[in-house]
C-alpha cells in the first residue's frame, strides 16, 4: 500500500466543497472515499450535482465519516464556529485534518484542535491555497534577495468580492452565531497570510483596525482596514482592507528599499493555468521625472496543476509519510495557521476595542 492514494472524507456540503472534490480529483495523490451532510438526501444531491463516482460512499451524518476505518483524512468545510469540536473529534480518531479557514472562532479553540492532532500525531494543515501556487515561491525568491528587493519596508493587500444573491441574508459567513469574524475571517484571514509570508513568518509587535468598520444589523463585520507594524520604532508596517461591499479585487505590494513588487490576484489567480506578477527593480524617475527609468518587469509562472490541487497533493504527501515511513506531521503548517489566527485575533480585539493598539 506504499503509494496508496490518501482517501478523504468531505465532513459538509457548503460551495467550497465542489472546488475540493474537484481539486481532490486532480491531485495524483488523492482519492475522494466520503462525503457526508446531515441528512442523506442533501448529501445524494451534492454527489448527484457534481457528478461524483458511485464509489464515493454518500453519509447522512458527519460522525459517520469520521467512523468510517478507510478514511484517512478529512476536509472540514463546515461554518466558523462548528470547526472546533469536529477538528477534535476528527483528530481522536486518528483522521488527518485539513480544516477551512478561517480556522476557528480565536486561537484558544485553534490550540484545542491543534493539541488533538498532536496528541493522535495526525497532520493539520488549514485551507489557505495561494500559499501552494508556484508563483508564491517565485515571489519568495525575490523578496528574500537582498541585492535585488532589499530590505523589506512595507506591505499592502486587499481581499474584497461583492457577493451574489440572498448572501447577506442567507449566507454563514454573515451570521453571528456561524461566523463571527465575517469579512475579517473570510477574507482579511488571506491579507494576514500574505503578510506573515513577506515577513517570514516573523508576527507584529502591535496591530490596529482603521475606524472604516462596517458591520451588518447582527453585529458581523463586513468590511474593516488594519495595519500591522513590526519593530520596536514600528520600522515596517503592513496595511489591509478586507470586504464583502466592493468590486472582486486582490492586490498585493510588497516595497522593498530597492526593488517593489505587485499582483492583483494573489487569493485566486485570474487564470488557472498560470499567474504572473511584476517586479520593478531598483527604479528612479527618469530625466526631468516625467517618467521611470525601467519599467516592470513581469513574471509569468505557470503551474502543472491549480493551486488547490497542489495544497491537497501536498497535504496527502505528507499524510502518505505519516501512514506509510512513519514519518512525524510537518510543524509548519499548524505554526502557520496558528500565527495567523493570532494576528486574527489581535486585529478583532482592536476593532472591539475601537481601534485600539493592539501589543502582540
Ligand atoms: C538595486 O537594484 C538594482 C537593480 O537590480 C541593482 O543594480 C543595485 O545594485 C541595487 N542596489 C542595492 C543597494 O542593492
Ligand atoms: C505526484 C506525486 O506527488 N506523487 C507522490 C505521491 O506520494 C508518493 C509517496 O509519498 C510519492 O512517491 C509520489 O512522488
Amino acid at each position: 500500500m506504499g503509494h496508496d492514494p490518501v482517501r478523504f472524507g468531505i465532513i459538509g456540503c457548503a460551495g467550497i466543497a465542489r472546488k475540493l472534490c474537484r481539486a481532490i480529483a486532480l491531485a495524483p495523490n488523492a482519492t475522494l472515499h466520503a462525503l457526508a451532510s446531515r441528512s442523506i438526501e442533501k448529501a445524494r444531491s451534492f454527489a448527484a450535482a457534481n457528478g461524483l463516482s458511485g464509489a464515493v460512499k454518500l453519509y447522512g451524518s458527519y460522525g459517520d465519516v469520521l467512523d468510517d476505518p478507510l478514511v484517512d483524512a478529512v476536509y472540514l468545510p463546515l461554518p466558523t464556529s462548528l470547526r472546533v469540536a469536529w477538528a477534535v473529534s476528527a483528530a481522536r480518531k486518528g483522521k488527518h485534518v485539513l480544516l477551512e479557514k478561517p480556522t476557528a472562532v480565536d486561537a484558544a479553540e485553534l490550540d484545542r484542535i491543534l493539541e488533538a492532532c498532536e496528541a493522535s500525531g495526525v497532520q493539520f494543515m488549514d485551507g489557505t491555497m495561494w500559499l501552494h501556487h508556484p508563483r508564491t515561491e517565485k515571489m519568495m525568491e525575490i523578496v528574500s534577495d537582498p541585492g535585488r528587493f532589499g530590505e523589506l519596508n512595507s506591505i499592502n493587500s486587499m481581499s474584497m468580492f461583492t457577493p451574489s444573491g440572498d448572501f447577506f441574508e442567507n449566507n454563514i459567513r454573515v451570521k453571528p452565531d456561524l461566523d463571527s469574524l465575517g469579512a475579517l475571517g473570510d477574507l482579511g484571514w488571506y491579507c494576514i497570510s500574505a503578510f506573515l509570508w513577506a515577513a517570514c513568518y516573523k508576527l507584529p509587535s502591535a496591530v490596529s483596525a482603521l475606524p472604516d468598520v462596517t458591520r451588518n444589523s447582527a453585529g458581523v463585520i463586513l468590511s474593516c482596514s488594519a495595519v500591522l507594524y513590526w519593530g520596536s520604532a514600528h520600522e515596517t508596517a503592513a496595511t489591509f482592507h478586507c470586504s464583502f461591499l466592493a468590486h472582486v479585487s486582490m492586490d498585493f505590494a510588497i516595497i522593498g528599499s530597492n526593488g517593489s513588487l505587485h499582483l492583483k490576484d494573489f487569493t485566486i489567480p485570474i487564470e488557472e493555468g498560470s499567474a504572473s506578477f511584476e517586479f520593478t527593480p531598483g527604479a528612479k524617475f527618469a530625466d526631468l521625472h516625467i517618467g521611470w527609468n525601467v519599467k516592470p518587469e513581469r513574471v509569468l509562472v505557470p503551474t502543472e496543476l491549480p493551486q488547490e490541487a497542489l495544497m491537497i497533493r501536498e497535504f496527502a504527501s505528507l499524510v502518505q509519510g505519516i501512514r506509510n515511513s512513519g514519518c512525524s506531521p510537518e510543524r509548519k503548517w499548524p505554526e502557520i495557521s496558528r500565527k495567523t489566527q493570532l494576528v486574527l485575533d489581535a486585529v478583532k480585539k482592536s476593532i472591539d476595542g475601537g481601534c485600539i493598539l493592539v501589543h502582540l
